[in-house]
């Protein structure tokens, strides 16, 4: 694997989750793989998981980790080319992404969205670039409009503890104060399409996903009739994607004290079938989700969390067999 930044790029389903589980028998049986190799994670945005459990599949794998975080201690780094550089960014991503190449046989790159176009977000402007100039395999650990590793982990979750053959899985948006990307939904919905499930989106009018990641699956923006029969809900607010007004794009629409009825509570787990409740983390308590159903039986986050570590094993051991 070169690139890991869509669901195709794992191939077979089937297989990457049988792979998960051999990695989950025994994570250091490849120790041999990574030897003499070196993981280069960058960072241009906070982290907790994604830096832990990235680091940790690496280790897992014999191999060493360097990690950098672009905006504590790097130069200030200039994206657009042709740009007169008299700003305060010191140095150009057309030099420092060969020079990070240098030291490093496979990179993992976090740029968030950055809201001020759609078209650049959505053109993946930062990471077409680490995989245009640096040489090595570059995987995604949340970009502009993808978070691969966590949609990969939450199919192993879902996988895990689904009581039936094709269980139905609902995303729902859910307030927040401030804008956030599209990548975890956009992903979601991507790997949902492609598994084996019965997929249903529930938003307010205005937060439809790309068609590119959300193809032809069911939305309704009744939240309740999305819930009835559920075995999985999975909570995450976004900003408004653009996709009917651009002008929008990164947009929160509403006043969120206006929208905590769509807080999931257990009034709307009553109407499942004994819901799951996922969410990728971190999680503002009591804007997405009640204390009640984050901490009850039903609740996957701290499995689901866990589970980083098992995405990023496959995704690593994948590229270091290519290399
Ligand atoms: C990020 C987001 O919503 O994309 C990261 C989630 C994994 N969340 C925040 O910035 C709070
Ligand atoms: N879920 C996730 O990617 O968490 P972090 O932002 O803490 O890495």
């Amino acid at each position: 694997m070169k690139v890991f930044q869509h669901v195709t790029d794992i191939g077979d389903l089937r297989a990457a989750l049988a792979e998960a589980q051999e990695v989950k028998r025994d994570r250091y049986q490849w120790q041999h793989l990574g030897r003499n190799k070196t993981a280069l994670l960058i960072f241009f945005n906070n982290s907790l998981r994604t830096r832990l459990s990235t680091q940790k599949a690496a280790m897992n794998l014999g191999m060493n980790v360097i990690v950098l975080d672009v905006n504590q201690g790097a130069w200030k780094l200039e994206a657009e080319r042709g740009v007169v550089m008299d700003g305060d960014k010191s140095e150009h991503l057309l030099e420092a992404i060969p020079v990070m190449a240098s030291y490093c046989d496979i990179i993992g790159v976090r740029s968030f969205a950055r809201f001020e176009s759609r078209e650049d977000d959505y053109e993946e402007r930062i990471l077409d670039q680490f995989i245009r100039y640096s040489g090595r395999p570059v995987f995604f650990m949340e970009s502009a409009t993808v978070h691969p590793l966590q949609a990969f982990a939450d199919l192993i979750t879902i996988e895990e503890h689904k009581a039936t053959a094709r269980p139905k899985v609902v995303l729902t948006w859910a307030p927040h104060p401030k804008a956030l990307p599209q990548a975890v939904p956009n992903s979601f919905a991507e790997w949902m399409q492609a598994a084996d499930v019965d997929f249903v989106v529930t938003h307010p009018e205005g937060y439809e996903l790309d068609p590119q990641f959300v193809g032809n699956a069911r939305v309704d923006y009744d939240q309740m009739r999305a819930f009835e029969g559920a075995d999985f809900v999975y909570a995450k607010n976004w900003s408004c994607p653009g996709v009917t007004r651009p002008a929008d794009y990164g947009r929160v629409l509403h006043d969120y004290h206006t929208m905590m009825d769509w807080t999931v509570s257990a009034r709307q787990m009553a109407v499942t079938r004994d819901a799951r409740f996922m969410h990728c983390l971190p999680v503002r308590r009591n804007m997405i989700v009640t204390d009640d159903v984050i901490e009850g039986p039903r609740s996957l986050v701290i499995p689901e969390a866990a589970n980083r570590e098992v995405s990023a094993q496959v995704v690593l051991k994948r590229m270091l067999e290519a290399l």
